[in-house]
């Protein structure tokens, strides 16, 4: 099954999003998402100078292949760029094998593991009685598993909160990067007292997620995880940068409260050592970052061994492709945790058609042939590309901090 045609389309119904489309020669097509959050154009350089030429020809049913070819052959290994154009061209290529197959993707990796994926909402407020609005409005959704963020107290704006318009929380916000302000002391005695006002609101009957997004040393990270034990949280997630993985060992010294790390990661090398010395508890890597549905299972199948589980990044800036993508790898592996679902901001919806579905807390990717997304390219180009970046952080001196 010859690929005859691989093209990019960069676009933005809602926020920007990088989408490869491959085309055989008995007229299957397959898609899948390259988009790297304020670097979207990095991407789609890489993929329609370097390596779509390359896929022309190529049978569209040799993915392992294909993942091998572009990891090994580029000799440059690794890296979000490279990683997120290999996880595009394997996803795309699933999605054809699916689609040939007439099955939905998660029945070509071993079938159902189970009836549903349990997948975390995003709940936020500027101030707590916010918070507890937004937390409400998720169980009232049927969510099983909520994650609480609330503004600190002092500092001008905190990550993670959603505006008050209703829309989604979207963090790639204007075209220089937004400058924010950071203090870890107001941060540590703050947290404390958020996830002890939603426990005392909802008691203990439901998962409270909290992301701390890189933002504190080891030895703070284990305070945090201490000071936390008695609310129970579900996890903490990227309680520090997480380049250098023998730091985990100190925050586990101090703490029991789980791990979760793992979304800016894009190969198995930058998590061998928090997985093989269980150093965490959950891998949050995603499909798309991570070098597609080949990689990801190789990455969550190594954590399985060492009693690791998945807890996949899923915010916004996923597109629907790559999230669909996820929910099938999430139906048919051992060691699933938990999936994030943050939703796509309209008019995202009208250039991806998708079959997943939310029911109780729960989501399927549906039985749709291959990923179970279309994606209208004609509306697709309603949507010009709109650059945008992540925002800057820094200390109250006026260093850079981590983000
Ligand atoms: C999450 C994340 C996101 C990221 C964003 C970066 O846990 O969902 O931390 O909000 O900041 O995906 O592009
Ligand atoms: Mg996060």
């Amino acid at each position: 099954m010859k690929i005859t045609d691989a093209r990019v389309v960069v676009s933005s119904p809602g926020r920007n999003y990088v989408t490869l489309v491959i085309e055989t020669e008995d007229g299957i097509t397959g898609i899948g998402d390259a988009t790297l959050n304020g670097r979207e154009l990095a991407v789609a350089s890489y993929l329609a100078d370097h390596l779509c030429p390359l896929l022309i020809g190529r049978d569209a049913r040799r993915i392992e292949d294909a993942w091998q070819y572009f990891y090994k052959g580029a000799y440059w290994r690794r890296g979000p760029v490279t990683m997120t154009a290999i996880a595009a061209i394997d996803v795309a290529l699933w999605d054809i094998k699916g689609k040939a197959a007439g099955m939905p993707v998660y029945e070509l990796l071993g079938g159902a593991a189970r009836e549903g994926v349990m997948v975390y909402g995003h709940a936020s407020g500027t101030t707590l009685e916010d918070l507890s609005e937004d937390f409400q409005h998720h169980l009232d959704l049927g969510y099983k598993a909520i994650r609480a963020q609330a503004a600190v107290p002092g500092l001008d704006k905190t990550y993670g909160i959603a505006p008050v318009d209703g829309k989604l929380y979207e963090p790639a916000s204007s075209n220089v990067p937004q400058e924010d302000t950071w203090e870890t002391t107001a941060y540590l005695d703050f947290a404390p007292k958020m996830m002890a006002h939603v426990r005392e609101q909802f008691g203990y009957g439901i998962h409270v997620l909290h992301d701390v997004h890189h933002r504190l040393t080891p030895i703070e990270a284990g305070r945090l995880g201490a000071s936390l034990e008695q609310y129970r949280p579900f996890w903490i997630e990227d309680p520090t940068p997480a380049e250098d993985q023998s730091a985990f060992r100190l925050i586990r010294q101090h703490t029991t409260t789980p791990i979760a790390v793992g979304e800016v990661f894009n190969s198995i090398w930058d998590c061998q050592q928090l997985i093989t010395e269980r150093l965490i508890d959950y891998i949050r890597t995603s499909v798309s970052h991570a070098g597609g549905i080949t990689h990801l299972r190789r990455i969550f199948s190594l954590a399985d061994l060492y009693g690791v589980r998945s807890g996949s990044h899923g915010a916004g800036d996923l597109s629907p492709a790559s999230f669909a993508a996820a929910l099938h790898v999430d139906m048919s592996i051992p060691n699933f945790g938990i999936q994030e679902y943050m939703g796509h901001r309209e008019p995202a919806n009208e250039v991806f058609k998708t079959s997943y579905t939310f029911n109780d807390g729960y989501m399927h990717p549906g039985d749709a042939p291959g990923i179970g997304v279309e994606f209208d390219e004609a509306a697709a180009a309603r949507f010009p590309f709109d650059p945008k970046y992540l925002p800057v952080n820094r200390r109250l001196d006026g260093s850079v901090h981590d983000w």
